[in-house]
């Protein structure tokens, strides 16, 4: 009898365990409040705010935002974390649309808003800025990915830049870890070692700096859409990763990379020191509409 009231218990607390777990993650859920957002503005879903050391943490986000600015495109950032209907993030909402994935965001804003960035490419161009745009978004990022988070001597790096300390980053660092290691297995490129993926991640980088060569942009004397790709990936490279190889890799041998990302730096994130979460000066600017003089009155 003892044992059956026992087990009872047991099942009762279970039970009640599980709804306190679902009451509170509907509670949460539903307190990530939708922002107001005014109509004909961009709203760039991101997964966390600002980052420490550059505006965002993931390079996607950075390729959307550079686009939204380098075509005065009015739009505001909601951090609230919400995930798109993919699981991923960055994602946008306007008006009653919604687009998930950086490139189709990018398609849907060119086709809204009648803007091409690669107007004056020729086709054999655009067929060269698409081919970069695969090396960098499918091919180089995850050898970035695999350098963070498989190769142990960049755990201090990590530490420092990790949204969660203690006990909470060895829970953030295993999460994360088998998520890439399962995405790149699938991918193919995480079966090969450390150091394998570190020889792929020299050659796109040699690539890419062969191609840029001294031009001003990566296709030619004005910006195109590739530059929005090659810029978000290289705050990653350049800044997030400060202190690896492959930082210390590119500024010795390609440093005409680290003109090039100051250069679009200074043109297009002029505020960049305003927005990190270390500067003095970081507000969280959620809510706040850039380019709102933009918005076509109808
Ligand atoms: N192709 C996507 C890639 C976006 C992406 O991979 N985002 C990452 C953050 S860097 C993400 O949401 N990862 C969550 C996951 O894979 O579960 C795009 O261009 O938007």
């Amino acid at each position: 009898m003892i044992g059956l009231d026992t087990w009872t218990w047991v099942g009762l607390a279970g039970v009640g365990a599980l709804l306190c777990v679902g009451v509170g993650a509907f509670i949460i859920r539903s307190r990530r409040r939708k922002l107001a957002a005014p109509r004909d503005v961009v709203v760039v879903h991101h997964f966390f705010g600002r980052g420490l050391v550059v505006p965002s943490k993931s390079p996607f986000p950075m390729k959307l935002e550079t686009f939204l600015r380098m075509t005065k495109t009015p739009y505001m950032n909601d951090h609230s974390g919400r995930m798109s209907t993919k699981g991923k993030t960055p994602w946008i909402e306007y008006n009653d649309t919604q687009v998930t994935d950086s490139q189709f965001c990018i398609e849907f804003i060119k086709k809204k808003m009648d803007i091409d960035l690669n107007r004056s490419l020729s086709e054999q161009q655009k067929s060269i800025a698409r081919a970069f745009l695969k090396l960098i978004e499918e091919n180089f990022y995850w050898t970035m990915c695999i350098e963070m988070f498989c190769n142990e001597d960049n755990i201090p790096l990590l530490k420092t830049q990790a949204p969660l300390k203690g006990p909470g980053f060895w829970l953030y660092y295993w999460f994360v870890k088998r998520a890439i290691k399962n995405a790149t297995w699938g991918h193919g490129i995480g079966r090969h070692s450390v150091d394998e993926v570190w020889s792929i991640a020299q050659g796109d980088i040699e690539a890419l700096s062969h191609f840029l060569g001294n031009k001003r942009y990566f296709m030619g004397d004005e910006p195109s859409e590739i530059d929005c790709s090659l810029f978000g990936m290289l705050s990653l490279l350049l800044v997030s990763m400060q202190g690896t190889r492959y930082e210390a890799f590119t500024k010795q041998h390609h440093p005409n990379l680290l003109t090039y990302f100051q250069r679009m730096k200074s043109t297009y994130w002029a505020d960049w020191d305003n927005l990190i979460t270390s500067s003095e000066s970081f507000k969280n600017d959620h809510g706040k509409v850039y380019f709102a003089e933009n918005v076509v009155k109808k």
